[in-house]
C-alpha cells in the first residue's frame, strides 16, 4: 500500500467506529496511533484477535495504576493465599466489568462475545480447588482485603480434552502465547536449593548450627497478575513463579566445546519444575517432579514474604500479626519447615519462638477426605531432596509426640496413629498431620464435611488440641463472574427490582426477589431469560457436536471433573435406563413423555482409566440415541468436550437440572451446585457437601434429593463385602443392554459394570432406583412451568449465603484476624 491507499481506507472506517474512539480516550487508547504502536498494525487492519490484543492491553493499562496504588498503600499488612492451583478462567470480560467499563470493544464494531472468546483461559488448576482459590481472589480484592496469591506459572496448564471417536484424547494447553495479564518481574528472583547436604557446627555461644550446603541452585522468577476489584480501585497481586536455570542461559563453555546438548540440559531441567501441572483431581501421585513444584514454589514465596517483612524493621514477634498465610490444601505443607528452618538456621530465633511464629501465621484448609487424595511423601524422597527439611519435620515431630505423651500418658497407640512420620516401609510423611501440627486453624468447606473429618481422620487431633483448632468456612463462589459475567441479562433484571447492583456486593439482598416470585411479568422475563441462555448452549452445541438440541426440552447437566465417586456412572445408566423405557413405549406414549437433553463435560486424569471409560460410555450412549429415529427430541446425549471455566460461563445458566449427586460423605462441599442454582437452575442431589446447607436455605421443596445417607454409606459397603453387591433390577436391565453390545463393542465398558456387580464402593446400585423415580418426580414438576419458575425464583433468592464474600469475611474473622484496606481514591 502506498500513502495514497491508507488514506481512502482511513475514508472508509465506518462513523461509529471514529466516535467510538474519541468516546473511550480517556478510558482504553489514548488514539488510534497509541492502539497501532502497541499492536503493531492498523486499526484497519483489525480482526477479532487484534481486537481482544487492543481492548486487552488497554484495560491491563488501567488496571496498573490501581494496582500500584494498592500495592504502595498494603506493603506491609498482608493475607497470603499459597495455592498451586488458580484457575483463573479468562481475564478480559472479568477486568471490563470490574472497572465498569464493558462498552469499549463493543463501540468498536466487534460482537463483544467474539473478542471476548478470544481469549485463552488461565487453566492453571484442576477443578474446584483452583476455581475456590481463583474465586477467593476476586473476593478478596472486592471486599478490599490487602491480599496476594502466590502461585506456579505452569507452562503447560491443565491439558485441553479432544473427543476422538469418542474417546478422550489429552492435548498440551500452551496457553502462554499471548497473555497480556502477565508481567515478568525481572528483579524479582529467588535462588532455590534442592539436594546437597546438612553441616552442623557450634557458634561462639555453643548453640549448635545446621548449615544446607552443596545443593543444586535453580532460579525463581517472579511474573505478576493483577486482580481487580469489583468498583472499587483495589487490585491484587497474583505472584507466579517461574523456573530457570540458576546459571543463566546455558553453559557456553560446554556449549563452544562442542557439548551442546549438555550446554542446554541444566537449563531445560531447571524449566521443568515449572513446566506442566500434575492433571490430578482429589488424587496424589506422589511423583518427585511434584514435590520439587511444592518446595521450589513454598520457598519463592516465603523468601518473598520474609523479605517484605523484613523491610517493615518489625520485631520477628510481630510476624504473625502482619502476615497470615493460607494453605489451600497440604500442596503448600512444605512452607512449614521452610519457615521454621529460615528463622532459626538463617535468623537465629531459638526454636521454641520459631514454633511459636510458625504456628500462628498459618492456617490450612482441607478439600478432602478421601483416602486416595491426601498426600504422603517418602521419608527417603525428601531426605535426598530435602534434607534440612526433613530434619526440621523429624523435630517438629518429637515435639508434638511429647506432647501427645504427656497428655495421654496412657495411650501408646496414639502416638502411632498420629505421628508425622508413618512408620512403613519406606517410611513416609503425612502431609495433612504436618498441615495440622503447623498451623493453628484447621477448616473443611462445608458443614458436614467439617464434621466427617474431625469424626473420621483428624479424631485424634481433636482429642489432641480441642474443638476450637477445627472449624468450617463453607465454600462460596464469586457473583460478579457467575452471576453478572455468565448471565448478563439476569443481573440486569434482578438489578433493575432491586434499584441497581448492590447485590454483586451484598449477595444476601438477592431475597428481596422473593416479592417476585408469583409476579407473571417478572417471571416471564426470568423464563425468557432462561430460554435465551438454553439457546445460546443448544447453538454452542450444534456448532461444535453437530447435534441439534431443542431448546424447550429439559436441560439436566452433569459438568465436573470425571470421578467415580462423583458418579458420574449413575448418571450415564440412568440415561440408559430412560432410553429404554423410551424405547419400550409406544410412540403416543414416548409423546407425552417430557423431552431431555443430558448433557455431560468433564476431564479425566490421563491415568484415571475408569474415568476414561465412562466418558467414552456417555459419548457411545450420544451416539446410539442421538441418531435414532424412534426417539427424536424425546432424548439428546450430549458431551461437551475440554470442559473449562469459560464454557461454564455458557453452560451454567442453561440449566433447567443439574447434577450432584456424588456418594453421600465424598463430596467435600461442591461449588458448581452453588453456581447453577444462582443461575435459575434446580439441582438433583445427594445428601452431601454443601448440597446440604443449599437445601437449608433453599428450602427442602425446592431441591430434588434422593440417596442414601454419608452416616449409613460405611455400613452398606461392609454388608457389600460380606453378602456380596444386590444389582437393583433396572440396573441389570441398563447392564444387560451394555453386554448386548447396544453400545458398541461390550469389554470396553466391562470394567466399570464389574466394579458395581463386585464391591459397588461408590453405590451405585444402592442408590438407583431413588435415582431414577427422582429424575421422574423431576420430569412431572417440570410441566407445571409456573410452579417451576416459582421454585427457581425463590432458590435464586435464597442464595446470598454462597457468596465468596462471606467465606473471606469469615476467613479474615475467625483465622486472619485482619480488616480491609480501603484505598482512598486519590491512592493515598
Ligand atoms: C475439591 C472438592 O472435591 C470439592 O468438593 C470442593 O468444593 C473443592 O475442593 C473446593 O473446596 N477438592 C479438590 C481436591 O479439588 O483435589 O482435593
Amino acid at each position: 500500500f502506498g500513502a495514497s491507499d491508507i488514506k481512502s481506507v482511513e475514508a472508509e472506517i465506518p462513523d461509529e467506529q471514529k466516535t467510538a474512539w474519541k468516546k473511550h480516550t480517556a478510558s482504553g487508547f489514548k488514539n488510534k496511533e497509541d492502539f497501532e504502536t502497541t499492536l503493531a498494525r492498523s486499526l484497519y487492519n483489525c480482526d477479532e484477535g487484534a481486537a481482544y490484543g487492543g481492548t486487552a492491553l488497554a484495560f491491563r493499562d488501567r488496571l496498573i495504576i490501581d494496582w500500584n496504588k494498592t500495592q504502595q498503600s498494603h506493603t506491609f499488612a498482608d493475607q497470603k493465599h499459597l495455592s498451586l492451583e488458580f484457575l483463573m478462567g479468562r481475564a478480559l470480560d472479568n477486568a471490563m466489568l470490574n472497572v465498569g467499563l464493558k462498552d469499549v470493544a463493543r463501540d468498536l464494531g466487534f460482537r463483544m462475545e467474539d473478542v471476548i472468546g478470544i481469549e485463552r483461559d488461565a487453566a492453571l488448576g484442576n477443578g474446584g480447588l483452583g476455581r475456590l482459590a481463583a474465586c477467593f481472589l476476586d473476593s478478596l480484592a472486592s471486599l478490599d482485603y490487602p491480599a496476594w496469591g502466590y502461585g506456579l506459572r505452569y507452562r503447560y496448564g491443565i491439558f485441553k480434552q479432544e473427543i476422538i471417536n469418542g474417546y478422550q484424547v489429552e492435548v498440551p494447553d500452551y496457553w502462554l502465547d499471548f497473555n497480556p495479564w502477565e508481567f515478568p518481574r525481572h528483579d524479582v528472583t529467588v535462588d532455590i536449593q534442592f539436594y546437597g547436604n546438612v553441616r552442623k557446627y557450634n557458634d561462639d555461644n555453643g548453640r549448635q548450627v545446621s548449615v544446607w550446603e552443596n545443593g543444586e541452585i535453580v532460579t525463581a522468577n517472579a511474573y505478576d497478575v493483577p486482580i481487580p476489584g469489583y468498583n472499587t480501585p483495589t487490585t491484587n497481586n497474583l505472584r507466579l513463579w517461574s523456573s530457570k536455570a540458576a546459571s543463566g542461559e546455558f553453559d557456553f563453555q560446554k556449549f563452544n566445546s562442542g557439548e551442546y546438548e549438555q550446554s542446554v540440559h541444566d537449563q531445560m531441567r531447571a524449566e521443568t519444575i515449572s513446566a506442566v501441572l500434575y492433571p490430578n483431581d482429589n488424587l496424589d501421585r506422589g511423583k518427585e517432579l511434584r514435590l520439587k513444584q511444592q518446595y521450589f514454589w513454598c520457598a519463592a514465596s516465603l523468601h518473598d514474604i520474609v523479605r517484605r517483612f523484613k523491610k517493615s524493621k518489625k520485631a520477628w514477634k510481630e510476624f504473625p500479626n502482619q502476615i497470615a498465610i493460607q494453605l489451600n490444601d497440604t500442596h503448600p505443607t512444605l512452607a512449614i519447615p521452610e519457615l521454621q528452618r529460615i528463622l532459626v538456621d538463617n535468623e537465629g530465633l531459638d526454636w521454641d519462638t520459631a514454633w511459636n511464629i510458625v504456628v500462628n501465621t498459618f492456617g490450612y484448609t482441607n478439600h478432602t477426605v478421601m483416602a486416595e487424595a491426601l498426600e504422603k511423601w517418602s521419608v527417603p524422597l525428601i531426605q535426598h531432596l530435602l534434607p534440612r527439611h526433613l530434619e526440621i519435620i523429624y523435630e517438629i515431630n518429637l515435639h508434638f509426640l511429647q506432647y501427645v505423651e504427656r497428655t495421654f500418658p496412657k495411650d501408646r497407640d496414639m502416638l502411632s496413629r498420629v505421628s508425622i512420620v508413618e512408620e512403613s516401609n519406606p517410611k513416609m510423611i503425612r502431609m495433612a498431620f504436618l498441615a495440622i501440627v503447623g498451623s493453628h486453624k484447621v477448616n473443611g468447606v462445608a458443614e458436614l464435611h467439617s464434621d466427617l473429618i474431625k469424626t473420621t481422620i483428624f479424631k485424634d487431633f481433636v482429642k489432641i488440641y480441642g474443638q476450637d483448632k477445627f472449624t468450617n468456612v463453607t465454600n462460596g463462589i464469586t457473583p460478579r463472574r457467575w452471576l453478572h459475567q455468565a448471565n448478563p441479562k439476569l443481573s440486569e433484571l434482578i438489578a433493575s427490582k432491586l434499584g441497581g447492583y448492590d447485590f454483586l456486593k451484598d449477595l444476601t439482598l438477592l431475597h428481596k426477589i422473593e416479592a417476585y416470585a408469583d409476579d407473571k411479568q417478572f417471571r416471564k422475563a426470568f423464563q425468557d431469560i432462561k430460554y435465551a441462555n438454553k439457546t445460546r448452549l443448544a447453538n454452542y452445541i450444534k456448532e461444535t457436536t453437530g447435534v441439534s438440541v431443542n431448546p424447550a426440552a429439559l436441560f439436566d447437566i452433569q459438568v465436573k471433573r470425571i470421578h467415580e465417586y462423583k458418579r458420574q456412572q449413575l448418571n450415564i445408566f440412568g440415561v440408559i435406563h430412560r432410553y429404554l423405557a423410551l424405547k419400550a413405549m409406544s410412540p403416543e406414549e414416548r409423546k407425552k413423555m417430557q423431552p431431555r437433553v443430558s448433557i455431560f463435560g468433564g476431564k479425566a486424569a490421563p491415568g484415571y482409566w475408569m474415568a476414561k471409560c465412562i466418558i467414552h460410555l456417555v459419548n457411545e450412549v450420544g451416539r446410539v440415541v442421538n441418531n435414532d429415529p424412534e426417539i427424536g427430541d424425546a432424548l439428546k446425549v450430549i458431551f461437551i468436550e475440554d470442559y473449562n471455566v469459560s464454557k461454564c460461563e455458557i453452560i451454567a445458566p442453561a440449566s433447567d437440572i443439574s447434577e450432584h449427586i456424588s456418594t453421600a460423605g465424598t463430596e467435600a462441599s461442591g461449588t458448581s451446585n452453588m453456581k447453577f442454582v444462582l443461575n435459575g437452575g434446580l439441582i438433583i442431589g445427594t445428601c452431601d457437601g454443601a448440597n446440604i446447607e443449599i437445601t437449608r436455605e433453599i428450602g427442602e421443596e425446592n431441591i430434588f434429593l434422593f440417596g442414601n445417607l454419608a452416616e449409613d454409606v460405611e455400613d452398606i459397603r461392609h454388608q457389600h463385602t460380606y453378602e456380596g453387591v444386590l444389582i437393583d433390577d433396572g440396573l441389570q436391565k441398563v447392564f444387560d443392554a451394555i453386554h448386548s453390545g447396544m453400545f458398541g463393542h461390550s469389554d470396553e465398558f466391562s470394567a466399570l459394570t464389574n466394579t458395581v456387580v463386585n464391591h459397588d464402593h461408590w453405590l451405585t446400585s444402592a442408590d438407583f432406583e431413588a435415582y431414577c423415580k427422582t429424575h421422574d418426580s423431576i420430569d412431572e414438576a417440570f410441566k407445571d412451568q409456573e410452579a417451576w419458575l416459582h421454585k427457581t425464583i425463590l432458590a435464586v433468592a435464597r442464595m446470598g449465603f454462597f457468596t465468596a464474600d462471606r467465606c473471606i469475611e469469615e476467613y479474615a474473622e475467625m483465622i486472619w484476624n485482619v480488616e480491609p484496606q480501603k484505598l482512598k481514591q486519590n491512592g493515598a
